[in-house]
């Protein structure tokens, strides 16, 4: 039977990339996020390789997770990989200038979306069983502290325990579970953070040499296509140009 993965945020970045390096080793797609007209492209891209089933969805929504998750055709049931990618970091300003609305954005896409499709798509992998993998992306962000990151690496850092938790409530379903951890990546990230400033989003890349989005889509892949009997828990990965700064110190003048 054809492999399954179900991705979410696939409109773009990673997302878009998993599901094309996806089609390469011939899964089956199931192929979600908001912007349907881009799935309509990716799919039409990839529809002679492979399978492609699209949904629009808000992985905010339950309910409309569910319905989707119901609504899957017999041939886009067997899922073995979900990729819980859709995600965002907004309002780069430190904690006290943030608006409380960019908070609640980041809380409800990064951890209770990625909850409800969690939830939804459970009983699916877990049918599927030896071999199944959830994949969630978390980020660096998860795991070091950097000014402005407030409440997105409070978010990554719920997808890490959450992954290793899970690990436990599934060890006997056969079903994997990794925390992939990237660091700066050239994606729509920072358009998206930067509230479409170009040239803000711009800026983070220049005279540097960031992960690309294939770079993620290739180990989303190794870690979905390993032999069912290895779990990788988590994978954190830095372009080789992007480190750490010593600790800030604040002193009188
Ligand atoms: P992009 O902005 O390029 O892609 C984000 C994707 O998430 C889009 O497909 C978007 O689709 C989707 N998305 C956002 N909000 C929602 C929502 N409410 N419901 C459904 N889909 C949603 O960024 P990346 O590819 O870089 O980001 C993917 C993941 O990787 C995120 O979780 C991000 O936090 C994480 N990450 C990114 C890093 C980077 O430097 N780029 C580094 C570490 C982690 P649409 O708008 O069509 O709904
Ligand atoms: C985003 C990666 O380095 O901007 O998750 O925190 S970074």
């Amino acid at each position: 039977m054809t492999n399954v993965a179900f991705i979410t945020g696939a409109t773009s970045g990673f997302g878009r990339a998993a599901a094309r390096r996806f089609a390469r080793e011939g899964w089956a797609l199931v192929l979600t996020g908001r912007r349907f007209e881009r799935l309509e492209e990716l799919a039409s891209e990839l529809k002679d390789q492979v399978p492609v089933h699209i949904a629009a969805l808000d992985v905010r929504d339950s309910a409309a997770v569910q319905a989707v998750v119901d609504a899957l055709p017999p041939a886009f049931r067997g899922v073995a990989a979900l990729v819980n990618n859709a995600g965002l970091a907004l309002a780069p300003e430190p904690a006290p200038q943030v608006a409380l609305a960019d908070w609640h954005t980041m809380i409800d896409t990064n951890v209770t979306g990625l909850v409800n499709v969690t939830h939804a798509i459970l009983p699916l992998l877990i049918e599927t069983g030896a071999g199944a993998s959830i994949i969630n992306i978390g980020s660096v962000a998860g795991e070091w502290p950097y000014p402005g990151s407030h409440v997105y690496g409070a978010t990554k850092t719920f997808v890490k325990q959450f992954s290793l938790n899970l690990r436990c409530d599934l060890l006997k379903t056969g079903v994997r579970v990794t925390d992939i951890a990237p660091g700066a990546a050239e994606t729509e990230f920072t358009l998206v953070r930067t509230r479409g400033n170009e040239a803000a989003a711009a800026a983070v890349y220049r005279g540097t040499t960031p992960l690309t989005a294939e770079d993620i889509a290739d180990q989303i892949v190794y870690v979905a296509t390993l032999p069912p009997h290895i779990n990788i828990n988590r994978l954190e990965i830095m372009a080789q140009r992007q480190a750490w700064s010593p600790f800030a110190v604040d002193r009188d003048a």
